[in-house]
């Protein structure tokens, strides 16, 4: 493969950047760009040590003083001899370097292709090149703190015992099918039935962590809805610290959806304030209101807001409707620094409706007084426990390829237990492992690992 290089650390000024090579043949062309203090060539240099020197453009001028360290393959994160220079972190200084690599020799890197060579090198599987993207977007503690144990292999240890249960039985049939006129030992079809059992609990509770897995990496849609002035933009700016939307006395301050990102309690929220919902001949707010709704149907998490001096009216009967089809909702009065301690005991669950998740009051302006609120969401979003760490399914493609799984071993047990002949149940587990294949990379497809790669950034 060819020599690639890119500066690793974004495009601001920083105290250190980072550019990275790698590729057979990388050194003899850091030897060009690099002058060590020590006197030694860079290709002479002890591996994975950091070494002192001068950086060198084209025509050999100093650009910086910094680090060099040289990762001989295969014990390095690409797998193929690669190395790291740490200069000053100006952007101009670390574009002088990487023009003087390129003209040394090496091509600009694409977007994740360092990792793209890792994995095709062997040194991580699809999930943990997955985990690294997920690293490096994480928007919470948890979210980080996920994606480092899967990084460690943590989803790859779940699949691994499904997949050598599936290639056990896969085989056995195969051997029955193709060499029938061999002594094979029988096939004893209850011990068949035990492994497909347990890989479909197996792969059910893995489903099953999908929605903790999807609130971990992309966060919760949540719409704050409520009546004109009842206070969902200052609940926003309270939620996430600072004035995000105008905030004002007159009933439809708010005519557009505004959104943001907060996190509370380590869950990350998407919220979207949204124009307040009542009928109107004004066409922008009846735009407004229209954009309100559907806020509404997209939420994962619906916090309608009702005015705490007032109290729920009759005209908040739509708005709690259109709340109580959303997968969880909160029903909120507002301004509880106005209020009377313990007013929110009149807050019943509305009739006829899904009652909501929970029914408090708040104070976006009052110290502690999303208190309630937030405990409601820290309950409703609870960080699952320490041992699934690292094991969620985190996105649409791998909950599909387990799904995907989870029926073909279903297929393979109802072909077994109908008395079809072994090519079924070849076919089915056959598939079963394809599927299993393509999340960890074992058999994934060309197209489906590129789609992945393209999500990283450049010199990933
Ligand atoms: N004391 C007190 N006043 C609040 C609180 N929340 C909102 N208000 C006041 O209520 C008024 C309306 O607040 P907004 O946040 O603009 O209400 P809204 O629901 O976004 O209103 P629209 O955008 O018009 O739909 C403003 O005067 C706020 O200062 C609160 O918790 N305590
Ligand atoms: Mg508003």
């Amino acid at each position: 493969m060819d020599i690639i290089a890119a500066i690793a650390t974004g495009g601001n000024p920083t105290a250190i950047g980072i550019v990275r090579v790698s590729g057979e043949g990388c050194f003899a062309l850091c030897d060009k760009v690099f002058r060590a203090l020590n006197g030694k060539a860079f290709s002479a240099q002890e591996p994975r040590k950091m070494i002192y020197g001068d950086m060198l453009d084209a025509e050999g001028r100093v650009i910086d003083r910094g680090l060099a360290i040289r990762f001989p393959g295969p014990r390095s994160y690409t797998g193929e001899d690669s190395a790291e220079f740490h200069c000053h972190g100006s952007p101009v200084v670390l574009r002088e370097l990487l023009s003087a690599l390129f003209a040394a020799g090496a091509r600009q890197a694409k977007a994740g292709e360092f990792t793209r060579r890792a994995f095709l090198n062997g040194q991580l599987d699809l999930t943990q090149a997955e985990a690294v993207i997920d690293l490096i977007d994480a928007e919470t503690a948890s979210a980080a703190r996920n994606a480092a144990a899967q990084l460690d292999g943590g989803l790859r240890r779940m699949l691994e015992p499904i997949q050598d249960a599936l290639l056990e039985i896969a085989s056995r049939f195969y051997a029955v099918v193709d060499y029938p006129d061999e002594d094979i030992e029988d096939i004893q079809p209850e011990q068949v039935t035990e492994a497909l059992d347990t890989a479909d609990r197996q792969l059910t509770s893995l489903l099953a962590t999908c929605q903790r897995g999807k609130v971990l990496k992309s966060g919760v849609r949540t719409a704050i809805v409520g009546r004109p002035n009842a206070g969902k933009s200052s609940l926003l700016n309270a939620l996430v610290g600072y004035e995000r939307a105008i905030v004002t006395d007159i009933p439809g301050t708010t005519r557009d959806t505004v959104e943001d990102t907060a996190v509370v309690r380590d869950v990350l929220l998407r919220l979207v304030d949204t124009a307040g919902i009542h009928d109107t001949a004004d066409t922008v707010e009846r735009l407004g209101v229209e954009r309100s709704r559907r806020a509404v149907e997209q939420a994962d998490l619906v916090i309608v807001v009702v005015d705490g001096l007032t109290g729920p009216t009759e005209a908040d009967r739509e708005i709690l409707e259109l709340a109580s089809r959303a997968p969880h909702w909160i029903l909120g009065l507002s301004k509880s620094d106005l209020l009377p301690d313990g007013f929110c005991q009149i807050l019943k669950r509305p009739k006829g409706l899904r009652g909501p998740d929970e029914c408090l009051s708040f104070s976006s302006v009052a110290p502690g007084g999303l208190r309630l609120l937030e405990d409601a969401i820290a309950e409703l979003y609870p960080a699952g426990s320490p041992s699934q760490t690292g094991s969620l399914l985190t996105d649409q493609r791998q909950e599909e390829a387990a799904s995907r799984a989870r029926d073909a071993v279903r297929r393979a047990k109802a072909a077994l237990e109908g008395g079809l002949t072994p090519d079924a149940v070849l076919t089915d587990a056959e598939e079963a492992l394809e599927a299993l294949g393509e999340l960890t990379g074992r058999t994934a497809r060309e197209e489906i690992i590129s789609r992945i790669f393209e999500r990283f950034c450049v010199g990933k």
